[in-house]
């Protein structure tokens, strides 16, 4: 297994140092570890397409590659901003990703996983991005790392590492999000699933959430007959809730979303506004972290009060990155 304290060690000798993401189970450690030693140069994105974002963002100001951290189930929001961002046709912007594989084929994960698991390589493939699986040996690991930035760097475009499960070792963090709320996320759905009516329908997030909310409705005696669990697609469950309720304006909607999944399409809130749809109810859990993935707070870590480099961000599309528009620093 990989130390986290030794893989981040490399990318940092290797020019790294800029990092965004979402967080990941198979990702943990990592995760956790930046969020404690990577200050203001580590991003917990609202979603995978706008980690991609930031990092290029941070390639066209510093001319250095970024690494771009997610679960695979992410991997479909990253699509848009590499193919027509960072792709070679079009910017040609280098960025590590490091992609945790639920669903490999050959493992046994959970039925949202599997498809993704799937096509995660055909889709890297498809988008012509060079890959590999990081191995869980330190040395060949620590290769792998240096060949696929070498390409990156070489050829200006995105790369991307594969991670699967126990690949890194467990990380204890120092500065875990303290929670002092005065219920449980299970005391909260409790309350919730207790207030519905009985022809109430209901569209649960992705996570723990839809699992405490079966398990509580099983309790109750409810059934499952009028609720909906989102178990992938995270993030979308409002506007499945919103179809639901204009298609069935008789009855009440509710939509119980987490905080980091309601942060991830945030424009959702928007359009249901405007709508003005009478008969969805918006319900967010909000205990400030992505617990369901181990807890890390989705929020930007560190101080945001760095100076600006005073640096406009110009460049044409086709132009090739680096040091000749962006002077390294
Ligand atoms: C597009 C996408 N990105 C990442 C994930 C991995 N993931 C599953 S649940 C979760 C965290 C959800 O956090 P929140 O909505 O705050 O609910 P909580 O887990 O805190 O109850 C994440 C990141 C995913 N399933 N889909």
């Amino acid at each position: 297994m990989i130390r986290c304290e030794d893989f981040v060690d490399w990318l940092v000798a290797l020019g790294v140092d800029f990092y965004a993401g979402v967080p990941d189970s198979l990702l943990k450690p990592v995760c956790f570890y930046l969020a404690d030693h990577a200050g203001d140069k580590h991003v917990v994105a609202a979603n995978e397409g706008g980690a991609v974002a930031l990092a290029c963002g941070y390639h066209l100001a510093t001319g250095k590659v970024p690494l771009v951290y997610l679960q695979n189930s992410g991997q479909g929001n990253t699509i848009n901003p590499l193919l027509s961002l960072a792709d070679r046709d079009v910017y040609s912007i280098p960025l590590l990703l490091l992609i945790g594989w639920r669903g490999e084929p050959g493992t046994k994960d959970e039925p949202q996983h599997v498809k993704q698991g799937k096509v995660t390589v055909s889709l890297l493939e498809a988008m012509d991005i060079p890959h590999r699986v990081l191995a869980p040996e330190p040395e060949a690991a620590r290769r792998c790392v240096g060949e696929l930035l070498a390409i990156a760097a070489a050829e200006s475009r995105p790369v991307a590492l594969m991670v699967r499960k126990d690949t890194f070792e467990p990380y204890k963090p120092t500065d875990q999000a303290a929670s002092d709320f005065e219920m449980t996320r299970e005391q909260a759905i409790k309350a919730v699933v207790a207030a519905l009516g009985e022809t109430d329908a209901i569209v649960s997030t992705t996570g723990k959430i839809p699992r405490e909310l079966y398990e509580c409705r099983d309790h109750a005696g409810q059934g499952h007959q009028r609720e909906f669990l989102t178990v992938g697609s995270m993030g979308h469950a409002s506007q499945i809730a919103m179809g639901i309720a204009l298609a069935t304006p008789d009855r009440q909607v509710f939509c119980l979303d987490g905080d980091g999944a309601m942060l991830m399409h945030m424009g959702g809130a928007a359009i249901v506004g405007a709508a003005g749809v009478a008969n969805f109810k918006h319900v967010i859990f909000n205990n400030g972290v992505h617990d369901s993935v181990g807890g890390m707070a989705p929020r930007a870590c560190g101080s945001h009060s760095r100076k600006s480099s005073g640096r406009a961000a110009t460049r044409k599309p086709g132009a090739s990155s680096g040091a000749k528009i962006w002077p390294k620093r």
